[in-house]
């Protein structure tokens, strides 16, 4: 790699935007060669930067991808795997015995703000950014349209709002691709040859962190709960990274009325003047909400005469027999999001038609006497259990499994208010029986017994839940544990629930969609 010569300034980092800035000889380290990683390094060599790769493990699929790109841009990229490579910044310049530190770095999510080299960084003033940031300086393609995007967090529903909002503008006509987050790197969605009308971008805390303000179309706020609490150090770290998102919105910033917390965010964004604070709620909306009024769900923020009336987008009926209210609520923001670049409504109505659940996670599976069925296998450990039941206010919870040692007690703690009854699943669930005990002693709770057939112990398990559950309730497979006790694995427990739920149906008189 050849060195800078001493005269030569580092090009300063506010001239580094769109595709002609001055990226040619920068230097530049990528943390992380995983998904991200591959993409940023990939376009660093395209812009003609200087740019070494590090991470700190060698497996056989990263020298395979750093093979395939080393035959596309030679030495314009230099990768180095293993620890000793990811805990220095001097990775640069002819002297390797005197080598110099970068002058930009751009990381991969998972990379901690404590890791050796994030602190480092911040000791040195080397600037850090997310492939978030790295796509937002460059811009559309030089010829290319400048896509809106439309960009959400949140620590639950992240997902389904943002393939609900790609589907609602492609059925609008426009070229959209959900990216981000989701899994598809956003500079993948950038340097595509065709471009695009629109990106809708999940965005992850980590990701926010090393952002800096994206100035979106529009942007949203799903819900806030504690989740990476060891990644950021704390909530209040938490929570202003992931209010960065709001910052510099151009048209709507929008936020859950049912979670005031993201009201407060918009409230402190400094936004560009004429940017509209716009809220969703699964309740009746005041004006400048979309929300729902007897079934319908309606916007009354996006229409002229919104102090007097509301324009219908689609009805509960759109979902198909199951509504659950998270599932409505993520679907208002994304037609917030939809309706801020003028989606018509009627392709909001058509992608809810569409929409159908991911299989296993928070996956409606029946509702009769106004209780809803909710397979959540996938929920193996208490966090994504947390998920699940807090999207539901009234709980009947089947739970239980292979602990593997985790602390039941902060979970049961938040959910304890929501709980009805308990059901434990689980050839031993003393750890979580305990917990209960202890943080929700009001919790009635039965215990299924059944041995290791996990077929005989589900069925146990839904009849009970049936002779408890009430009109109103949810009933929520989300055992907090790993499934093979009883089972063969997570997705077995949960056709298995599925089997039984239908089953119990079909002796009810009732039909599972
Ligand atoms: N690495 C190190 N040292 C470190 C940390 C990581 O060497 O201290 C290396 C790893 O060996 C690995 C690479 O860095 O090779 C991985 O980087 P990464 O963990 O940031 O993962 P990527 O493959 O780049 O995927 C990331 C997101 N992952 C995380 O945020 C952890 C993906 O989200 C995302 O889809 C992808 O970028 C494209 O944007 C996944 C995720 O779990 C699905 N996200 C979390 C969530 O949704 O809760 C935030």
């Amino acid at each position: 790699m050849g060195a800078r010569a001493v005269s030569e300034q580092p090009p300063t980092l506010p001239r580094l935007h769109g595709w002609d800035g001055p990226w040619v000889g920068l230097r530049v380290l990528v943390t992380g060669f995983g998904v991200t990683g591959f993409s940023v390094a990939d376009t660093l060599a395209e812009l003609g930067a200087q740019t070494v790769i590090v991470d700190g493990q060698e497996t056989r699929s990263r020298l395979e991808d750093a093979a395939t790109l080393s035959t596309m841009w030679g030495d314009r990229l230099d990768f180095r795997f293993g620890e000793t490579h990811t805990s220095t910044l001097k990775h640069f310049g002819a002297d390797s015995s005197a080598a110099e530190t970068p002058d930009l770095i751009v990381t991969s999510p998972g990379w901690r703000p404590d890791s050796p080299i994030m602190r480092a960084a911040a000791a040195e003033g080397v600037p850090v950014w997310s492939d978030i940031q790295l796509a937002r300086r460059l811009g559309a393609r030089p010829g290319a349209k400048e896509p809106d995007w439309l960009v959400l967090t949140g620590t639950n529903g992240k997902t389904t709002t943002v393939k609900m909002l790609e589907a609602m503008l492609i059925a609008d006509g426009r070229r959209a691709v959900a990216c981000g987050n989701i899994g598809m790197p956003i500079l993948d969605a950038v340097r595509d040859p065709e471009g695009f009308d629109a990106l809708a971008v999940e965005l992850s805390s980590f990701q926010l962190h090393y952002t800096e303000p994206l100035r979106p179309t529009a942007a949203a706020v799903l819900n806030i709960a504690e989740d990476h609490m060891d990644w950021h150090g704390g909530l209040e770290s938490y929570l202003a990274d992931k209010a960065k998102i709001y910052e510099s919105t151009q048209v709507a910033c929008v936020y859950n009325v049912e979670d005031p917390v993201t009201e407060r965010m918009v409230a402190a964004a400094e936004v560009i003047e004429g940017a509209r604070a716009i809220g969703f709620t699964t309740d009746s909306p005041d004006v400048s909400m979309l929300g729902v009024v007897d079934d319908i769900l309606v916007d009354r923020a996006f229409l002229d005469n919104r102090r007097h009336q509301a324009l219908e987008l689609a009805t509960r009926a759109d979902f198909g027999s199951l509504a659950p209210r998270h599932l409505v609520a993520n679907a208002l923001a994304a037609a917030a999001l939809a309706r801020a670049v003028d989606v018509a409504p009627a392709a909001v109505q058509q992608a809810i038609r569409s929409y159908t659940p991911a299989d296993h996670r928070i996956q409606p599976v029946a509702q009769a006497d106004d209780v809803l069925w909710v397979n959540d296998t996938k929920a193996t450990n208490p966090h994504a259990a947390a998920a699940s039941l807090t999207s539901f206010t009234d709980v009947v919870w089947i739970a239980g499994g292979l602990s593997k040692g985790v602390d039941y007690d902060p979970l049961v703690q938040e959910v304890a208010d929501r709980l009805r009854h308990v059901i434990l699943i689980g050839t031993d669930s003393a750890q979580l029986r305990s917990s209960l005990e202890r943080h929700a002693p009001q919790v009635p709770v039965t215990e299924v017994s059944g041995g290791d057939d996990g077929e005989v112990v589900m069925r146990s398990a839904v009849a009970a839940a049936d002779r408890y559950a009430r009109p109103g309730h949810a009933v929520v497979l989300a055992p907090a544990a790993a499934s093979m006790d009883q089972f063969a694995s997570y997705i077995t427990r949960g056709e298995q629930f599925i089997a039984a739920v239908t089953a119990l149906m079909r002796d009810k008189g009732f039909t599972t969609p």
